[in-house]
């Protein structure tokens, strides 16, 4: 690799990260093992005009589409390049109509584990709702069947098993952000722990 090329990796890396081949796990609590995808659904929720709910069938028959990104864990390991393929939220929005006042959203997961974030960034057109990484469906340890992907926050709030989608007038911490996790999370600000 000529210096160029790896100033050019260097520069997508944030401050105190280190680059991972690998595709760590890393969750609370017990991986999902679903069964039977007929009690599976996405219930869209909160500040809608009307709740929205998608069964497994529905959603796997929504519109979807590659997206390629670089994801930062708050762990310090950050994995470049990877290929997804999922629904992005801008296609699920046409589904929904927000109420005004909402500007936060909490992505609901299984067991109750939740993250919380602004509207804005979940609005992105980066942000998408991921059913395969790099051509595989993803695994139960990676969130089978959907999970969040919002890369340009650490991946924390990249909810894994998503069952949830809920808009808000104001942000609330999710399971982390309760635990001491930055209510933001911007890896290039190392906006990692709220500590104080
Ligand atoms: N439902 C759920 N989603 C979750 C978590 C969790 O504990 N539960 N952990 C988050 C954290 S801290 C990280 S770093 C990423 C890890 O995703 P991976 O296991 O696919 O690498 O998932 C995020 N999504
Ligand atoms: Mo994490």
């Amino acid at each position: 690799m000529d210096d160029r090329t790896k100033q050019a990796l260097q520069d997508r890396v944030p401050p105190g990260q280190t680059l991972t081949e690998g595709f760590p796990v890393l969750h609370y609590g017990s991986v999902l093992y679903y069964n039977d995808m007929s009690k599976w659904d996405l219930r869209i929720a909160g500040l809608v005009e009307d709740e929205v709910t998608f069964s497994y069938k529905d959603f796997m028959a929504l519109p979807m589409r590659e997206f390629r990104n670089d994801i930062h864990c708050v762990t310090t390991w950050s994995k470049l390049d990877n290929v997804w393929e999922g629904v992005a939220v801008s296609e699920i929005m046409k589904h929904v109509k927000l109420k005004p006042e909402a500007q936060y959203v909490m992505l609901h997961a299984e067991h109750g584990w939740n993250t919380n974030l602004p509207l804005e960034d979940f609005l992105r057109e980066t942000s998408f709702l991921g059913i395969r990484h790099n051509g595989q469906l993803l695994t139960p340890e990676h969130g089978y069947p959907v999970r969040a992907v919002v890369p340009h926050l650490y991946f924390w709030k990249s909810a894994k098993w998503l069952r949830g989608i809920e808009f808000m007038a104001k942000d609330k911490p999710g399971f982390w952000e309760r635990n001491g996790y930055h209510m933001y999370g911007d890896p290039w600000l190392e906006q990692r722990y709220d500590f104080d």
